[in-house]
């Protein structure tokens, strides 16, 4: 009898539940348009008067801090009218207190080219850059190429800025680290202005990725008679001068402007090593140019293959910068990725946070799931983040990056469950003490309309079972080569950086398998505080998540479940493929209350996401089980 009701309930609802694309993301509410809403008239008087169900009061205290705001029986105060608009989302999602976030910086990194592809963008195209076809072909097909005359989109740049803004997030990189110079022309500098405008009222700032040697292909306003330079060469007098014009030509239409993001002298691209210079001379140069406007600049320690070409990669970012510590501007702030090699499903925590002492520092994190099943996997990412701020505490950063996961796709991150990354790392820069579960269960709650208790438990357990499926035991880069998709274990080609090769990664061969990171191999566990430089040095202490990534074992070695390194993998992998089964399991069983296309859609994406971690367990097992059968 109780189960009948229960179905009737559920057929019931399931009839009831809107059609819904996902575009709304996790503010979905209707409209109620009943609540008045006294005091000063901004977005956020708009917001609650739409959508709260009872009256509200904002007030102002410019005695409050910055984005700061308290929620007491009906009124919301700030320091001003960004503060009230956090209030109200804050009250709407349902909080009853104040609260005021951790960073000053919050920030979104957006890999867009102008010509509107996005790197390792899994949702669409850009939002803000669009192409159009050229002439070049590559493997025949048509390569965009930028178009500075198509008009932008204000609208759906304003639903981004309300989204972002509903969870605290203040700034924006608008372009790819991956900088092309245009970026700096005075064209395009005039769509950022209309961008900026925009974001503005939501309390978001800009900020662009630039290319070290723009000063040799675009011209300054006011300088050098338009002509462009022979160098970047940033002790150059002439290179000081272009910056500083760059600079005043910006901050001219955008007088808010935050600052630049650098990838210098990594994977190609340009920097002060051309110039036999160093990071903090780049880094300085730029940051005198932004100082008299308030600006930043967060200079990226993602850099291997230059100055240490050939130690061990995950150590090259602590040999390059740990000399340098303390001799940065104080306007110029280290951006580093958590771990030390690359967005890894688990990597462990990168040690230039314990190295570099006298430089602020942020945290870079990929919401865009690279390395984690793209847009195409379930994987919540909180728990990965959250693993993070175990080792490398808070404090000791001033913000937080997150490359972001947005893109033209109806429901902008590709898989409706990759909503919840961008949702978490807002909510995490906010407050980095938040849990997962918490996170999670906020989004859900928002997000459908009658989520299943077991769905909160799938977030929970996607992502250890990502690492399962994937790379279990410490096992990294031992993905397709580029696409960085599936599994390619025994990928190596000769032409291509040895760090881009799984092989070198895993070193796997008839006798033993991992890389010996430790004193008697490249010493990478030196660069770690204690006590984690002893603990992970010994193999008696290294947590076994970490095993292959920093000791070499031979195949005979046995883990603490009293299993072979081999045996250990195939536990791991199956039950991480035994994990998306269950997922597919508690989703089929969550049917009834999620409405038809979005239950559908990840459904699709579910079924695949099986499929490819059974492609991870099978490709792996048997590429590693083929050096037992030859040492046979
Ligand atoms: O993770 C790697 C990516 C590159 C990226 C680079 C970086 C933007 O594969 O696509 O380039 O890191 O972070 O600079």
């Amino acid at each position: 009898m109780k189960k009948l009701s229960l179905l009737i309930l559920a057929i019931v609802f399931a009839g009831m539940a809107k059609a819904e694309d996902g575009h709304q993301l996790w503010l979905r509410q209707a409209p109620v348009n009943k609540a008045v809403v006294t005091g000063p008239e901004c977005i956020a008087a708009q917001e609650l008067r739409t959508y709260s169900k009872n009256d509200v009061t904002l007030k102002l205290d410019p005695t409050m801090e910055q984005d700061a705001y308290r929620i007491n029986n009906g009124v919301i105060t700030a320091k001003n009218e960004i503060g009230l608009l956090y209030g109200a989302y804050a009250l709407l999602r349902g909080e009853t207190t104040g609260s005021k976030p951790f960073y000053k910086l919050r920030i979104l990194n957006h890999w867009d080219n102008l010509n509107g592809t996005i790197e390792r963008g899994y949702a669409g195209l850009s939002i803000f850059w669009k192409g159009k076809p050229g002439e070049r072909k590559f493997r025949g097909h048509t390569i965009f190429v930028e178009d500075p005359d198509q008009p932008i989109d204000a609208n759906l740049i304003k639903e981004y800025a309300r989204a972002n803004a509903s969870i605290g997030i203040n700034g924006t990189v608008l372009n790819n680290v991956n900088a092309s110079p245009k970026m700096l022309s005075a064209v395009y500098i005039n769509k950022v202005k209309q961008y900026a405008d925009i974001l503005r009222p939501y309390g978001i700032k800009v900020y662009l990725s630039i290319n070290f040697a723009s000063p040799m292909s675009i011209p300054a306003k006011g300088f050098n008679k338009g002509k462009v330079l022979k160098t970047a060469d940033p002790l150059n007098p002439q290179v000081k001068a272009w910056w500083k014009a760059k600079a005043k030509e910006i901050y001219a239409l955008i007088p808010d402007f935050g600052g630049f993001l650098v990838k210098a002298n990594s994977e190609g691209q340009p920097g002060p090593f051309d110039y036999h210079r160093t990071h903090a001379d780049g880094a300085n140069m730029l940051a005198d140019a932004v100082k008299p406007f308030g600006g930043i600049i967060m200079w990226r320690s993602f850099v291997y293959g230059a100055a240490h070409k050939g130690e061990d990669r995950v150590k090259q970012a602590v040999s390059e910068f740990v000399g340098l510590d303390g001799k940065f501007r104080d306007n110029v702030i280290l951006q580093s990725k958590n771990g030390p090699l690359d967005f890894q499903p688990r990597e462990p925590y990168a040690p230039i946070f314990d190295n570099i002492k006298h430089t602020k520092q942020m945290a870079e994190l990929q919401i865009t799931q690279e390395y984690l099943g793209q847009s195409r996997h379930l994987v919540y990412l909180a728990p990965m983040w959250r693993e993070f701020f175990g080792f490398v505490a808070p404090e000791k950063l001033v913000g937080i990056a997150g490359v972001a996961n947005i893109g033209l796709d109806t429901n902008w991150c590709g898989h409706h469950f990759s909503q919840a990354n961008w949702y978490a790392f807002g909510r995490l820069a906010w407050n980095p003490t938040l849990t997962s579960e918490a996170i999670a269960q906020e989004w859900l709650d928002q997000t459908f309309e009658k989520p299943d208790g077991q769905l909160l438990s799938v977030m929970l357990r996607s992502r250890e079972a990502c690492v399962d499926y994937m790379m279990p035991i410490g096992l990294h880069h031992i993905f397709a080569f580029d696409e960085h998709y599936g599994p390619e274990p025994n990928g190596f080609i000769a032409q291509y950086p040895i760090e881009w090769c799984p092989v070198y990664y895993h070193k796997a061969n008839n006798d033993s398998i991992g890389f010996n990171r430790t004193h008697t191999g490249s010493n990478a566990t030196a660069q770690y505080r204690e006590p984690y430089c002893t603990i992970y040095d010994d193999i008696n202490t290294c947590p076994e998540r970490y095993l292959l990534w920093f000791h070499r074992v031979p195949w005979t070695y046995r883990l603490k479940s009293g299993r072979t390194v081999i045996e250990e993998m195939e536990y791991r992998y199956t039950r991480g493929v035994n994990e998306v089964e269950d997922f597919i399991r508690i989703w089929n069983e969550a049917k009834p209350y999620i409405d038809d296309q979005r239950w559908q859609e990840v459904d699709a994406r579910l079924q695949h996401q099986l499929h490819n971690a059974n492609l991870w367990r099978t490709t792996c097992l048997d590429y590693f089980k083929s050096f037992q059968e030859k040492s046979k």
